[in-house]
């Protein structure tokens, strides 16, 4: 059987390591408290948050303490790591703000209330609104030179064109946080995404020289796709796990759009199914790629695990129907049945042709002729995918599909079907 870490490198989710032998027995010998901190730069987390968030949830069913930090103190500063420009410091009520949401967010994925190994979550402003700045340039500030500091990689494009001493003075902070929590909660373990390398490294820094424990860290790859792009982008926008600000629908048609080249590795990365069930799912796919079992699998199980099952089904019905949006005819009556399971049905008789308003009306589509006017000239009435303008169209035999059914959209969502 693979040991937890060895698992954790074939779902490639480990990128630089502390000492990686010594990580390994850490690991094997007992329960360890391990870290991940996110900055409240936004109300909401993406899906290019989502590994490190899920890596949490990992540790903990394989029986380590996950302590989440949220950066209530540090997001006050703004981490310059790998960013070409100086950040905007948002208001102190701004980040608060944040920081409630994200704290939510984060929490379904973790199990406080486990019975063994219960998840903790902190907000580092607990410790930074009370830390006086001369303490802290004394017992923080006296352990780095600022040659190290500017050494960082993740600082050094920004020598040049000028960083604020606020966001240079970011690092001593997460190394800061890194210390606080080992004394506090025992933490031995800090992971973050590659881009937190050098923040995590100074925190190693300061608990060599303040603390006499063994301390670890790894990074998590930077998640690009096939086209070498970041991860997490849908037509330029951010793919929120808020389903305010991502339907689930969205989120659902996000993964499934995954392309054939990064199906797998992505549900290596993002999903809980175990690497000999994914090994099975990558089998068939291979086989036939064309019926995008890997993209299946993943929308399912990251639409179930961030919205739920039922989601994820009506996200199945829609998107089924959804295929037809532009043309109807290119789904089999049965399939469409099918992605309308939910939708009212009307029964119309076959003889005559039927004008548009009277069947809105006659079907109880709409209530009114008036209304059913209102609405065709608005553009809201769609016969099996395509807009209807014309109030005096007449209804033909070419509108049933496989002489069977008419789809009726009425607005953005709402369906309905006629049977004949
Ligand atoms: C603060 C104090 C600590 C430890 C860590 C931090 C945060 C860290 C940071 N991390 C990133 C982040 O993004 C905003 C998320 C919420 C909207 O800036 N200095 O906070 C990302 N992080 C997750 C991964 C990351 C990183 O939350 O580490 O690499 C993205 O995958 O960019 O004591």
């Amino acid at each position: 059987m693979l040991s937890f870490f060895e698992e954790l490198k074939k779902r490639g989710l480990v990128y630089q390591t502390t000492d990686e032998t010594e990580l390994i027995k850490a690991l094997e010998k007992g329960a360890i408290h391990m870290y991940i901190g996110f900055d409240p730069t936004a109300s909401s987390l993406h899906v290019g948050h989502l590994v490190p968030i899920l890596l949490l949830r990992r540790f903990q069913l394989i029986g380590h303490f996950p302590i989440a930090l949220v950066g209530g103190g540090t997001g006050l500063i703004g981490d310059p790591s790998f960013k070409n420009e100086e950040r905007k410091l948002n208001s102190l009520e701004v980040v608060q703000g944040f920081v409630k949401s994200l704290k939510i967010q984060i929490a379904r994925f973790i199990d406080f209330e486990d019975k063994k190994y219960p998840a903790i979550l902190v907000d580092n402003y607990d410790w930074y609104k009370d830390v006086s700045l001369i303490d802290f340039l004394r017992d923080v500030g006296k352990y780095f030179t600022v040659n190290y500091m500017m050494s960082k990689e993740s600082v050094k494009r920004r020598i040049e064109m000028g960083i604020s001493y606020t966001e240079f003075a970011y690092q001593l902070l997460q190394g800061y946080d890194f210390y606080m929590l080992n004394q506090k909660y025992q933490v031995t373990l800090q992971v973050g995404g590659s881009d937190q390398w050098g923040n995590i490294t100074a925190g190693i820094e300061l608990l060599r020289r303040k603390a006499d424990v063994a301390i670890h860290a790894f990074t998590i790859p930077l998640i690009t796709d096939a086209t070498g792009k970041k991860f997490g982008k849908s037509e330029g926008n951010a793919v929120w796990l808020d389903a305010d600000k991502t339907s689930f629908y969205e989120f659902y048609q996000f993964w499934l759009n995954t392309r054939d080249e990064d199906a797998v590795r992505f549900l290596k990365l993002f999903t809980f199914l175990t690497l000999d069930e994914i090994a099975k799912i990558e089998e068939e796919f291979v086989k036939a790629p064309h019926k995008r079992l890997a993209q299946k699998m993943l929308a399912k199980e990251m639409t179930v695990l961030i919205h739920g099952e039922d989601a994820h089904e009506q996200a199945l019905r829609i998107s089924g129907l959804l295929f037809g949006k532009t043309d109807f005819k290119e789904m089999s009556v049965a399939e469409i049945k099918h992605g309308l399971k939910d939708v009212p049905n009307f029964k119309i008789s076959q003889d005559q042709d039927k004008n548009i308003i009277e069947l809105l009306v006659t079907s109880g589509i709409v209530s009114s002729k008036r209304q059913a006017r209102e609405d065709v000239n608005n553009g809201a009435i769609y016969i099996n995918g395509k807009r209807i303008q014309d109030v005096s169209y007449k209804l033909t035999k070419q509108d049933k599909l496989e002489e069977e059914i008419t789809v009726i959209r009425r607005g953005k969502k709402k369906y309905f079907i006629l049977v004949y």
